[in-house]
């Protein structure tokens, strides 16, 4: 199995990227055109595959993501589902609660099936790299299912958890449970660190956090760990703010990811919990490039230098990144790791 940390490795902070496949990679962009449609490509265990190695052959990454989307669940759960070029992606109507709660969530998870094929393929081929499954948190999810695509206000979903707060409840009850059975279908098929994207996390209340995020990221968490043990878990509560700091003491995550505003006392309570963090350098420092982003870089590694840490992004790759800012990124990060060694 590939590991979190490679002992004795003087690259002792691993890195990746999230988004690390994808429109700013030339290679990604003509499979993508051949293939037609984003959700094609993504049903196409072969070319999927391959979208996901494309990073690692560049890079020489240290994990490998599963490609996929988290928008998948809904489409499993029968909700409409393409992604407009230039838009986003844009869903059908939602269900009837009740009709939701009817379905056989196994033989929903069959429709995306080569996700798993994905994985299973990634699995031959990782060599000495971490497999990383991955899937959206139940509220980031019913966000999207809500409001039929990317918002801005987010005012549908805000009106819904706070008028129709049942109805909302028992959708998180089904989303955390498809979730649940998805993810282990995922680490059965290869995936040796899952990751729970929780996008949307920030733009709720402190009792509506406690109830949307902490609650089902829990439960994903504690079944998970149940069942298997030794699979690493991430958590991504993006924009949580001083948040996180309770979203940790529920959630007994292995690998916390951050974005660029935690709270002071977050690297202190994640060694304590022996918790690795995950971050933070803003995507958009990648746009530029030069000195200024090799500083941030640097002052990253530095500011984590205490705690177990990962580096990567606050958010995910931008289509218009260069690739050479890329590779600067990985170059600073490995050599500030050679500087440490032989100082
Ligand atoms: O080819 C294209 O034009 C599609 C662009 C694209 C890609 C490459 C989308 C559409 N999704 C993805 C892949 C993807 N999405 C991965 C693959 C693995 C990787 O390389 O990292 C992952 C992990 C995701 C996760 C994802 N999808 C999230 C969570 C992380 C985040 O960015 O906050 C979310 C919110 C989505 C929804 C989504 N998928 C795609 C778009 C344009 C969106 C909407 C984003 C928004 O609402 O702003």
């Amino acid at each position: 199995m590939g590991k979190v940390f490679q002992e004795n490795d003087k690259r002792n902070t691993p890195i990746w990227f999230m988004r690390q496949a994808g429109r700013y990679l030339p290679e990604y962009r003509k499979l993508r055109q051949e293939k037609g449609s984003f959700l094609d490509l993504c049903f196409d265990p072969e070319a999927a595959a391959e979208v996901s190695l494309q990073p690692i052959r560049r890079f020489d990454l240290d994990f490998i993501i599963l490609f996929s989307d988290i928008l998948v669940i809904p489409f499993a759960l029968g909700q409409n589902l393409r992604f407009v070029e230039g838009e986003g992606p844009v869903l059908g109507d939602l269900m009837a609660i009740e009709k939701l709660e009817k379905l056989n969530l196994e033989k929903c998870l069959k429709k995306i099936a080569p996700v798993f094929e994905t994985l299973d393929i990634l699995k031959q081929k990782k060599e000495n790299k971490t497999l990383i499954g991955f899937c959206g948190a139940p509220f980031t999810v019913m966000n999207y299912m809500v409001e039929k695509g990317t918002s801005v206000s987010h005012h549908k979903i805000l009106n819904f958890i706070r008028n129709q707060e049942k109805k909302a409840e028992r959708l998180i009850y089904i989303l955390q449970e498809i979730s649940v059975l998805y993810l282990k279908k995922q680490i059965k098929a290869g995936a040796e660190v899952i990751k729970v994207f929780d996008s949307w996390a920030g733009i709720l209340s402190e009792n509506e956090y406690e109830k949307f995020v902490i609650k089902p990221n829990k439960y994903i968490n504690d079944e998970i760990k149940k069942s298997n043990p030794n699979i690493k878990t991430t958590f991504f509560p993006r924009q949580s703010g001083d948040k996180v700091l309770k979203f940790i003491e529920q959630v007994k995550c292995d690998i916390l990811a951050v974005d660029e505003k935690y709270p002071k006392k977050l690297k202190e309570e994640a060694k304590k919990r022996d918790i690795i963090l995950q971050g933070n350098l803003n995507p958009e420092i990648l746009l530029i490039g030069g000195p200024k982003m090799e500083k941030k870089i640097n002052d990253i590694l530095f500011d984590f230098r205490n705690n177990k840490h990962i580096f990567n992004l606050s958010h995910g790759v931008l289509p218009k990144t260069p690739v050479q800012n890329v590779t600067k990124t990985i170059d600073t990060v490995r050599n500030y790791e050679s500087r440490k060694s032989t100082s």
